[in-house]
């Protein structure tokens, strides 16, 4: 061999090799990197004894075997304790040890230390194939994130039934809102071919609890339901249940006429309910497990039953009726408003849909985005939750960053979730919870949903920016448990997701945790909301006025000479009567409510105290100068770790931050340079004033933002 060729074949190798470890964040937090104490490990964990019966138990045995091979290396000592995998079904030395599994349910699983001192023993057990599943998952992040293995004691069950994502994609593989690329569902080579990457997508969802996916947008296509692209939903069916995984899908309220032929879709009308009663059937020929459906209807420009003079009760009844005999259920969104009525948005789902309590079906579930507005960066929850005694209610969360930067900033959204299921409704005294109200406890439903509208796109790293993936992760945890805290999810992702270094962990781990307020503060602080740039949302628009009002910035600030803010209280919408008494008393007066929403409820003026001693104007100024300076920090924190982690995730998440710093300024710059034309107050100090006049902002424009709809059709 030459010289030169021995030259390109050693590249190639190399280049091989640098493939195959590249870190391009295809594996998300399931990378099943060798532990650096493997060796102690070992002394603790042995063969694995597996009882199989199923697609689901087979599952469970590769993900072990694949993670401790990963974990630990592929000997393992014939002295080490053995794993116990399956269930008492499957497995018989786990039936013998005859273990209480009586408060695990369907789903819960159990991973202890088992057997006597002379024969120590590893179980991971549960009622069902399914639960086993998650126990591995449960027991393999035990080690990724080397938790120690003396007293191991992990029992879980969920505490909502149902942990959906919602996949806004389109037929035509656009997705709205999402910026990770194309859909992943490849709708036109379904069901010839069934890409490989799905069992990924599913065996992630699994990871974190997830079971079940939404496959197609809120703005609904009829096509879906057409046979042909029936075949193409089961063939995703099949490969998603293994791994625990329904889907779901949207129905456009007007199909029937799309591609029925009928000339309404009157949900009281007989040739309509047999219409819908009929293509249900079909479904569950396609798929017998079929989830459901979700709907929006009579919202934004989406048929509904409102357009026959019927309500929403009448039109989801329509559909729960038919899915009833076969168990699935519907999601009815609460996220509607009238065209043309001037109501305050805020106050309209909570109208409807109190009025048509108890007027649903058992297998409808309302689902309620968490706030009234719009996934705000911000936003007080939901008045709805807590005010449908009769209707369960099931929680929409949105995972991709529609308004919270896209997937080019940097924000961890574990904190603002929880600030809304932790949320005190009252409703029912002090502890009545959101998170609560939506798995049943408060009016003892049986049934319970939440979902998160995915950010998941065909990006080789799934989400496009690197640490989007832990919204996703944290999505997934929050479902199954709402108690764990944005700071534990975020301790597991980072050591999954970049190793258990110390230094690097607490790095980014404060990162992850100071990102959601940084960004609040430098787009829509202190209760400011919908104050974005029309139409791709991405970036400030606080100027602007076209088109109907509630569509416009200048609506929802209200800024004038005297001050700024919406009033929700009895002088102005009066939304806030809808919340219990306790929070009007305490959100009524600019004086006590909580200041991260003052100017949600309140007209505040400029010069009103606040409580650092500052003006308003002074605040609102320094927040926006503190989100800015977050961002750099950010930054610094993040240079601190050049070297320490693989090159391709430093560069990638470098370059976004330095654009977020970027954005971040000019939001803060486009928003003070707009108010300040009110305000008239000098800038505080310590506070950069904006660079440019406000027509530099005002004329900036953004071309072929992914994921704007405006660009999609
Ligand atoms: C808004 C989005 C729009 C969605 C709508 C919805 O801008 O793209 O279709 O919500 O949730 O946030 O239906």
């Amino acid at each position: 061999m030459t010289k030169r060729i021995r030259l390109i074949l050693l590249t190639a190798v190399l280049a091989l090799y640098s493939y195959a470890t590249a870190e391009d964040g295809y594996r998300l937090w399931l990378r099943y990197e060798p532990l650096e104490d493997a060796a102690d490990y070992l002394r603790q964990i042995g063969d694995t004894e597996a009882g199989e019966t199923n697609e689901t138990s087979a599952l469970a045995v590769e993900e072990l075997k694949l993670g401790l091979d990963g974990l630990l290396g592929t000997s393992r000592s014939s002295k080490a304790p053995k794993i116990l995998l399956g269930t008492p079904e499957s497995n018989k030395a786990i039936a013998k040890l005859d273990l209480d599994l009586s408060d695990l349910g369907e789903e819960g699983f159990w991973v202890a230390a088992a057997g006597t001192k002379k024969k120590k023993q590893i179980v991971i057990t549960a009622n069902t194939d399914q639960g086993v599943l998650y126990g591995v998952f449960a027991f393999l992040r035990h080690l990724q994130t080397e938790q120690d293995l003396d007293g191991l004691n992990l029992k879980s069950t969920p505490r909502i039934e149902h942990r959906l994502l919602n996949h806004w994609d389109n037929l035509t593989r656009t997705v709205e809102r999402t910026m990770a690329g194309a859909s992943i569902f490849n709708w036109f080579d379904l069901p010839y071919y069934v890409e490989p990457y799905y069992h990924d997508y599913a065996r992630a969802c699994a990871s974190i609890g997830i079971n079940g996916t939404v496959l197609t947008n809120v703005n609904s296509n009829a096509t879906i339901l057409r046979p042909q692209y029936l075949e193409k939903v089961a063939a995703l069916a099949d490969t998603f249940r293994p791994y625990g995984i329904k889907v779901y899908l949207t129905a456009r309220f007007s199909a029937p006429i799309e591609i029925g032929g009928l000339e309404t879709a009157d949900p009281l009308e007989p040739e309509v309910i047999k219409w819908w009663t009929d293509k249900i059937n079909e479904i569950y020929e396609y798929v017998p497990d079929f989830g459901g459906f979700l709907v929006k209807a009579n919202s934004e420009g989406q048929p509904g039953p409102q357009s026959y003079h019927r309500d929403h009760a009448d039109g989801a009844n329509l559909l729960a009726r038919a899915l009833a005999p076969h168990q699935g259920i519907v999601m009815w969104r609460a996220f509607v408003y009238e065209f043309e009525t001037q109501e305050d948005r805020h106050k309209q789902a909570y109208t409807e849909f109190t009025g048509l309590d108890g007027k649903f079906e058992p297998n409808v579930l309302i689902q309620t985005k968490n706030g009234a507005i719009d996934f705000m960066p911000r936003e007080p929850f939901h008045p709805l939750f807590g005010s449908t005694p009769e209707t369960p209610l099931a929680l929409e969360l949105q995972i991709a960053q529609e308004y919270t930067g896209g997937d080019i900033h940097m924000v961890y959204l574990a904190p603002m979730w929880k600030e809304a299921l932790s949320a005190d409704t009252y409703v029912e005294g002090v502890g009545s919870t959101v998170a609560k109200v939506i798995d049943g406890s408060v009016y003892g439903h049986e049934t319970s949903a939440i979902a998160g509208v995915a950010n998941i796109g065909n990006a080789r790293n799934w989400t496009g920016h690197p640490m989007a993936a832990a919204n996703w992760y944290a999505f997934g945890r929050l479902a199954w448990d709402y108690d764990l805290s944005s700071e534990q999810i975020a301790d597991e992702w980072t050591r999954m997701t970049f190793g258990n270094e110390s230094s690097t962990v607490e790095t980014i781990e404060s990162m992850l945790l100071a990102s959601y307020e940084n960004m609040v503060s430098y787009s829509m602080p202190l209760g400011l909301h919908h104050i974005m740039y029309p139409g791709h949302h991405y970036g400030p628009g606080p100027w602007h006025d076209e088109g109907r009002p509630d569509w416009t910035s200048i609506y929802y600030h209200q800024a004038n000479e005297d001050g700024i803010g919406f009033d929700r209280t009895e002088t102005g919408s009066d939304a806030l009567s809808q919340y219990a008494p306790e929070i009007i008393e305490q959100w009524g007066s600019p004086k006590t409510i909580p200041e991260k929403f003052l100017l949600w409820f309140h007209h505040v003026d400029w010069d009103f105290e606040m409580k650092s001693g500052n003006t308003l104007w002074q605040e609102i100024c320094l927040t926006y100068q503190e989100g800015v300076d977050g961002v750099s920090e950010m930054i610094g924190q993040w240079e601190s770790l050049e070297g320490r982690i693989d090159e391709q995730r430093y560069a990638r998440v470098s370059a976004l931050l330095h654009r977020q710093l970027q954005d971040a300024k000019f939001y803060k710059d486009a928003c003070l340079a707009y108010f300040h034309t009110f305000a008239q107050r000098p800038y505080p100090e310590g506070v950069e004033a904006p660079e440019y006049d406000l027509e530099h902002y005002k004329s900036f424009e953004l071309y072929h933002v992914p994921g704007d709809p405006g660009e999609q059709w």
